[in-house]
């Protein structure tokens, strides 16, 4: 069987989306090194396991070694104290994007987030030519990690796509996810699409399923051919059923981070 790539890189293997791209993934590489803060265990014939934090730049461009591609789904995936926003996120990803330099990687897909847009309003309609609004340290590390891919692809001509992942979850767990919602299916075939369309440059695509109701645009990253096939219209009826009507004012209806937008700094207090 021939792949696209021989050898895949995933960090945050053992989180909730990596988990789901080794599946997703194994079609694309002979083999898939997973990258995770501590062991995994369950290896299937294809895989192998690394374990380093982010954190550490010799251990980052060790793993790095002999890697077509990079999916760098790891680091905090919520607020967090600034320390670990910066050792996590900030630095983990420079480490990642400078090990994908040092190494020649072709290609390095990075799970950004909503919340690197998270004050822009629904109504607005946003493409992914819009400025950054971040609505939290976790949603400006996104930023950072954005910028560093256009940077490394000006400069360096490695390609990145950033995919603004919304909420990637098994069900829609409340009313924002019935149109912020992104099926974990939907969420491997944008990965799919990130790592095989045929020209990426540095492209940035909103990670969203097919929901009936459409906060953004993807238009602009359609040259990826990520064609989501699901939407929460199944869970519409017992979602409205089960959940009070929200108020429509309310910053965390309004706003496309939702409840990010209403937390404060996260060294004030415990988030
Ligand atoms: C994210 O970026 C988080 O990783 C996830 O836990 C959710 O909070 C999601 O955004 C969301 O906004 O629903």
């Amino acid at each position: 069987m021939t792949h696209p790539y021989d050898t895949i890189l995933i960090t945050g293997a053992a989180g909730r989306l990596g988990t789901e791209l080794r599946r997703g993934l194994a079609p694309l590489a002979r083999r898939l090194r997973l990258a995770a803060r501590g062991p995994i265990s369950d290896l299937a014939p294809n895989e192998e396991a690394v374990a380093f934090d982010l954190a550490d730049a010799d251990a980052v461009h060790a793993a790095a070694k002999g890697v077509d591609a990079i999916v760098h789904f790891g680091g905090v995936s919520v607020e967090r104290p600034w320390a670990e926003i910066l050792q996590s996120n900030i630095i983990g990803s420079y480490n990642i994007y400078e090990a994908a330099r040092k190494h020649g990687v072709r290609r390095v897909v990075y799970a950004s987030s909503v919340h690197a847009i998270g004050y822009h309003r629904l109504e607005d309609q946003i493409d992914t030519r819009a400025p950054h609004r971040p609505d939290s340290l976790y949603g400006l590390s996104k930023c950072f990690v954005e910028d560093l891919g256009q940077l490394y692809w000006d400069k360096f001509g490695l390609e990145s796509v950033s995919l603004r992942i919304f909420s990637s979850f098994p069900e829609p767990a409340d009313r924002r996810h019935l149109w912020s919602w992104l099926s974990f299916e939907d969420c491997n075939r944008l990965t799919a699409a990130a790592l095989t369309a045929p020209r990426v440059g540095f492209t940035v695509s909103f990670g969203i399923s097919d929901n009936a109701v459409k906060p953004v645009d993807n238009r602009l990253a359609g040259h990826l051919g990520y064609l989501p096939k699901d939407n929460t219209e199944a869970f519409r009826a017992a979602m409205e059923a089960k959940t009070p009507v929200p108020d429509p004012n309310a910053p965390a209806v309004q706003r496309l981070g939702g409840f990010f937008v209403e937390l404060g700094h996260p060294d004030d207090a415990k988030v």
